[in-house]
């Protein structure tokens, strides 16, 4: 049987990052995260690019965008979407999910999903470097392994 997987080094390999503005307090951590985990797999600091967007629901359009160029292997989506009082939060979460999800398959780029969606700001900080780790470092790992992955097949 043959055993196919990526590995987790990102040397000579480039990759994007959206990340929404809103709830900046959160994605900011989102951000570290996801750049301390490139670099110490190998990355190069000038083949990392961050490019920022209003919010969450803008991520999509733009990582689509990014996904389409040859020289960016892989991109990775950063973005807190926290529920609050509003039934914003439904729409936002659901479009931003569904759009990245489109977005990777209809490019055949790996965009990796490091939107946090929670009920609470109290949830979204755990996640974003405190004690439920920093799921922008978790979605660049992802992505590391993605685009070996894509590499080998
Ligand atoms: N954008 C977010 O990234 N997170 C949220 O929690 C959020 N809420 O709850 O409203 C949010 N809204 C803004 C949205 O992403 C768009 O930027 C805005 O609607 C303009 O299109």
């Amino acid at each position: 049987m043959e055993i196919v997987e990526g590995e987790l080094t990102g040397e000579g390999k480039t990759f994007a990052m959206v990340a929404g503005r809103f709830n900046d307090l959160i994605t900011s951590k989102l951000i570290d995260g996801a750049v301390d985990c490139l670099i110490r797999h190998g990355v190069l600091s000038k083949d990392i690019s961050l490019y920022k967007v209003p919010g969450a629901f803008e991520i999509p359009l733009v990582a689509g965008k990014l996904a389409e160029k040859d020289d960016i292997d892989g991109v990775i989506a950063l973005g807190a979407v926290i529920r609050g009082s509003t039934p914003h939060f439904d729409y936002v979460a659901s479009e931003v999910t569904k759009g990245i999800a489109s977005v990777s398959l209809n490019t055949g780029k790996p965009v990796l999903f490091g939107v946090l969606t929670c009920d609470t700001i109290e949830q979204a900080l755990e996640r974003a470097g405190t004690k439920a780790g920093n799921k922008g470092w978790d979605a660049a790992l992802g992505a590391l392994e993605m685009v070996s992955l894509m590499d080998k097949i």
